[in-house]
């Protein structure tokens, strides 16, 4: 394409389109009219309106979780931008490759500071890899192109445009240029192969810490044939960003889980850690331990080079793509191990499979079937019968603080897109991101098992799933209640004098509330309606709400 006459907003949009970019999630103001006026001219590229600003970030980081693929996000100048901060902070721990941009006054006017101005640079700054504003319509094609490589280069995350009207109604003479990708599927050197190779089969019990880049990577075959090959138990990364090890998989032994004394008693039945492409122990409140062991010795491969030796003294501290790097990895060991190395390795797995995954969840299963259902119902037997309705396809999208745990005993996970959890600690994201994973998945159900107070964070997110037509269960556990906060004051605090944690008086009304935004809703308060509410939903096609009456349970 050569130099050609061209308004900003035009460039900007035909940026997009060379960028690849198939979908803008936005909530339009007058500052972003210049781009509202062109976005019809582009119908390659669908924009998708958000009643919020956290729920535009919010499918944005959806859409980005499921795809890996860029997409654009356009914010109402300082409160459209201030609104999206808390979704943005999550969407940088999902990694999501999106470039927000908000419209911005025409550049010199904000110098009187009419309604909405402040400079958005600096409020973005903290939570995006780069943070710019465009000067001149000149400008655009450069800043695209470095903003959508920055966002799409491992680690992966948001990048921050402020576009001003006065950029976007300039006319230029420019030329688009194009996209620049860095290669950086990376593997470490054979000497280094082999080093890390010697290290592993020196191992008599190894773990594996299995983490979110394996999903990324789509390597769950390869990470299953590697903990097989060393015999090694595999645990779950602390934080479910989503699925990150075959449940199947007989040394899979389930989440290292967020507590500190659970973790650091697990792992010191090990005498090497092997972290993939996961968080070495991402926690949440504190205690008076530290999750790994001392001397405890870590090797730990991930693209994610902030990660590596982040807390932690790192015996080997790998900087590449672990997908490549396991297949590599996987045939240097397989050279250089012993029969008695291929022996032992067997003999672990063999002593694991007494209490893996699949043995465990067996039992909790048949429990669970066997108990009696009373109402309102237990909040571990309706996770039982929501999982049971699952069609292997559907996917998964948590976000419920309390009863998380019991959904990662209970839900088969074979696929690295069968599940996406909770990424920051900030509530919020599932009922939008649940949208934005289905846009990014057509043709797949998403059932979304959200927490009644969770999904007041954005619960409007049901109005673009109603226009959108799109196949998503949201299932409300419905405890009336911030149970987990209620728990933690009882645990923490001793004492149980409950302020600002109960969500009744008034009751809210989910059937009411989704029939309001023109979505299908049906109240449970027998357990054994679950089953048949859930697939009843799943088989329309067509997006619905399940709201369950879960018994509030100080545990
Ligand atoms: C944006 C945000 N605000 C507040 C919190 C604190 N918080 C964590 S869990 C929780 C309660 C969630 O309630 P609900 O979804 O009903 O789940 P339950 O605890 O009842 O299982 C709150 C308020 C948070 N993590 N993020
Ligand atoms: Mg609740």
């Amino acid at each position: 394409m050569g130099r050609k006459q061209i308004t900003g907003r035009d460039a900007f949009m035909q940026l997009l389109v060379q960028e690849g970019v198939t979908h803008v999630f936005g909530n339009p103001g007058t500052t972003e009219l210049a781009l509202m006026e062109v976005v019809p001219n582009y119908p390659q590229i669908k924009y998708v309106l958000g009643l919020q600003e956290s729920i535009v970030l919010g499918m944005a980081d959806g859409f980005g979780r499921a795809t890996g693929q860029l997409s654009a996000v356009n914010l109402h100048c300082t409160p459209g931008l201030g609104h999206a901060m808390g979704a943005l902070y999550t969407a940088k721990f999902s990694g999501s490759p999106i470039l927000v941009t908000a419209g911005q006054y025409e550049i010199g006017y904000g110098l009187t500071e009419p309604l909405l101005y402040e400079p958005l640079v600096r409020i973005a700054e903290p939570l995006v890899k780069w943070s710019v504003e465009v000067e001149r319509a000149e400008d655009l094609p450069r800043i695209v192109h470095r903003a959508a490589k920055i966002a799409l280069s491992p680690p992966s995350g948001p990048v921050f445009i402020s576009l001003p009207g006065s950029v976007l109604d300039e006319v230029t003479e420019t030329e688009l240029g194009h996209p620049s990708r860095v290669e950086s599927n990376v593997q470490p050197t054979p000497a280094i192969l082999h080093r890390l190779a010697q290290r592993i089969l020196s191992s008599r019990s190894p773990a594996i810490l299995a983490g979110q880049e394996l999903a990324r990577h789509d390597c769950f075959d390869l990470a299953g044939d590697f903990a097989t090959a060393i015999g090694a138990a595999v645990y779950q990364e602390s934080v479910a960003y989503n699925s990150r090890f075959p449940t199947s998989h007989p040394a899979n032994m389930g989440e290292i889980t967020r507590n500190q004394h659970k973790a650091r008693e697990l792992l010191s039945r090990h005498d090497l850690l092997l972290c993939l492409g996961a968080d070495l122990l991402r926690m949440s409140p504190k205690a008076s331990v530290e999750p790994l062991p001392e001397g405890l010795p870590v090797i730990h491969i991930s693209e994610r080079d902030w990660e590596l030796g982040k807390n932690y003294p790192t015996e080997m501290a790998v900087r590449a793509n672990v997908a490549s790097t396991l297949e590599a990895l996987l045939s240097v060991i397989r050279k250089l191990q012993t029969r008695n190395d291929i022996d032992q390795a067997q003999t672990r797995l063999e002593t694991l499979q007494a209490m893996n995954w699949t043995n465990r969840r067996n039992n909790l299963a048949n429990t669970l079937a066997a108990s009696d259902s009373k109402s309102p119902i237990d909040a571990d037997l309706a996770i039982y019968h929501v999982v049971q309705a699952l069609t292997p396809e559907t996917i998964v999208v948590d976000e419920n603080p309390t009863y998380a745990n019991t959904l990662f005993k209970l839900l088969p996970a074979e696929l690295p897109d069968r599940y996406f959890g909770l990424t920051s600690g900030g509530l919020g994201f599932a009922m939008a991101g649940a949208i934005g994973i289905s846009l990014g998945k057509p043709g797949r159900p998403v059932v979304a098992t959200i927490g009644d107070g969770s999904s007041l964070y954005s619960i409007q997110s049901l109005w673009t799933a109603a226009h959108l037509k799109l196949p998503i269960t949201y299932v409300i556990f419905n405890n009336r209640s911030y149970q987990i906060i209620k728990d933690r004051l009882l645990a923490m605090r001793k004492t149980d004098r409950f302020i600002g944690m109960d969500l009744s008086e008034p009751y809210i009304d989910f059937i009411s509330v989704a029939n309001g935004f023109g979505i299908n809703a049906m109240r449970i308060t027998d357990a054994s309606q679950i089953g048949p509410a859930i697939a009843t939903a799943i088989a329309s096609g067509k997006p619905s709400l399940v709201d369950i009456a879960i018994e509030p349970s100080l545990s």
